[in-house]
């Protein structure tokens, strides 16, 4: 349905939970804030369903719009999720009563009863920012968050992603006064002395494949316990393989646990390899650009697999 119709449809409910993904990053939790926000200023009840997986630079966004333990909803709403894997267990157990999904994905996998999907946007902030508008003010408190989720998702606007569309969309959030300067530094120019330490050994261990267009740079958990680094740290960790001279092949691989890794790949404007082509193979999805899959195996184990994915769609 259109944002309109999306609106149109959130307006006839109340007692509304939002659903964010694992491992959230600024869109999905921006998005939750500011559709919550909205929603309370319509006189809605709404809630976030906590998630336990919440990183320092988002908890802010967040934290006003957690669900009381107890809360029963009459309406649920996912946001920036494209698939069942990506719910963690407590939304998990929502799944079969998503009454509207949100989300920008080309890999969605269609659940809810309706859905507000547009894949040619580069946030999901995008499309929420279009809903918030239709429900009513764009106050600071709905501009923040969503300027979060659209300011992260596309890396400060830096990424191919990037629209006119998400400027305009950031221009508007800005007239509203918001402190959008404070929400670039805390997400792109603020580094902790743990997360340096990471990037630190990541550099120094790179190990490159097709004679220098592809490398991968691994992030085992033995590494994270070395550093006492926390999942906040770790964050975004993919955009460091992309900007290597030369590469237009980038995997990440980060051990969630003994023997599952999460693979993050980045690749280039080129198109010699497509991302999301390679982890549908491994199981996962994502853009032509950013793409990710979990993987089980040793790490060498992985790594072949990996090389094998993405040399089953290599163009050249
Ligand atoms: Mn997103």
């Amino acid at each position: 349905m259109t944002t309109q119709e999306a609106a149109a449809l959130l307006r006839r409910q109340d007692n509304i939970l939002i659903l964010t993904h694992l491992r959230p990053d600024g869109d999905t939790i921006g998005c939750a804030a500011g559709l919550c926000a909205a929603l309370r200023q319509l006189g809605k009840t709404a809630y976030l369903l906590y998630n336990p997986e919440i990183t320092a630079a988002n908890e802010g966004y967040a934290a006003p719009y957690w669900a009381p333990e107890g809360f029963t909803p009459a309406f649920v709403v996912s946001v920036d999720i494209a698939s069942r894997n990506l719910f963690f267990p407590a939304a998990e157990a929502y799944f079969d009563r998503i009454g509207l999904a949100v989300d920008h994905h080309p890999s969605f996998e269609g659940f809810g009863a309706e859905q507000c999907v547009d894949a040619s946007r580069a946030a999901c902030g995008e499309i929420v920012y279009e809903i918030c508008r239709a429900l009513g003010e764009i106050t600071q408190s709905v501009a923040l968050p969503l300027y979060a989720a659209v300011s992260t998702d596309t890396g400060c606007f830096v990424y191919a992603n990037t629209t006119p569309n998400t400027h305009r969309v950031a221009a508007a959030l800005m007239e509203t006064g918001i402190d959008w300067f404070a929400v670039n530094k805390r997400h792109f120019r603020t580094k902790s002395r743990k997360r340096i330490a990471l990037e630190a050994d990541l550099l120094g261990n790179m190990e490159f494949f097709h004679g220098g267009r592809g490398v991968f740079m691994t992030v085992p958990i033995s590494l994270m316990e070395r550093v006492g680094a926390t999942e906040s740290d770790a964050e975004d960790l993919s955009a460091l393989a992309g900007m290597v001279e030369g590469v237009d092949c980038g995997a990440v691989l980060r051990e969630l646990k003994p023997d599952v890794w999460k693979l993050s790949l980045r690749t280039g404007a080129n198109g010699r390899v497509n991302a999301t082509e390679a982890c549908r193979l491994l199981g996962g999805g994502g853009h032509a650009m950013a793409a990710g899959a979990t993987i089980q195996g040793t790490l060498a184990e992985v790594k072949a697999k990996v090389l094998a994915a993405v040399d089953a769609v290599k163009r050249a």
